[in-house]
């Protein structure tokens, strides 16, 4: 039988998209450097200079939508409890260390963080925030930290939301090469 429009049959191609995966991103580094902030900037695009401490760990999710008509679900957990930060690490699927460009006292701390963060195989970058304030700049010592670990170090400020958007393509250029590997 040949092959004509009036003889073809109707097929209706159902073109469904892959569920949407879910990524356990987790949130670090000392009090007070910007982590809650740097949460906030990525959610709401917002920024309180009044914010208050935050005294339990939360999850914020985000649906990050790629050009190829994908989308994934980024869990991102704020750990604000030192403690819980060993049961985070084990499920995480990468994480942002966050130092205070303006306090050495969170650049000494953070390598802490980081070891960790390497000894249990978690790939992170380190945001290194508050690059608005000008009283301080110790982005040459957290870079050398970035390059000690290898992992790429943003220059960020949840105030301006200056490096807020490379933080999240980071996170998910991350997540997707670690899926094709
Ligand atoms: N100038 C400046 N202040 C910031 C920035 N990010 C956070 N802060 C301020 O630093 C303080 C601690 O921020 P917060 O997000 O609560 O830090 P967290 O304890 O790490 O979650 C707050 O007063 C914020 O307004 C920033 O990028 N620039
Ligand atoms: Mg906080």
């Amino acid at each position: 039988m040949g092959c004509n429009d009036s003889q073809m049959e109707e097929h209706n191609i159902i073109i469904t998209n892959p569920p949407t995966k879910s990524y356990k991103i987790i949130i670090i580094g000392n009090k007070a450097v910007g982590k809650t902030s740097i949460i906030n900037r990525i959610m709401w695009n917002t920024y309180d200079s009044k914010i208050q401490p935050s005294y339990s760990n939360a999850c914020s999710y985000k649906r990050v939508s790629l050009s190829t008509g994908e989308s994934l679900n980024l869990d991102i957990w704020d750990i604000t409890k030192d403690a819980d930060f060993k049961i985070h690490l084990s499920n995480a699927k990468f994480g942002i260390l966050v130092i205070d460009t303006t306090s050495e006292e969170s650049i000494t701390n953070s390598v802490h963080w980081a070891d960790e963060l390497a000894q249990n195989q978690v790939k992170f970058c380190i945001a290194a925030n508050k690059v608005d304030k000008f009283n301080k700049n110790l982005v040459k010592e957290i870079r050398s930290i970035a390059n000690d670990y290898k992992c790429l170090m943003i220059e960020s400020s949840a105030k301006t939301g200056y490096g807020i958007n490379t933080i999240l393509d980071i996170i998910v250029l991350n997540l997707l090469n670690s899926r094709l590997l």
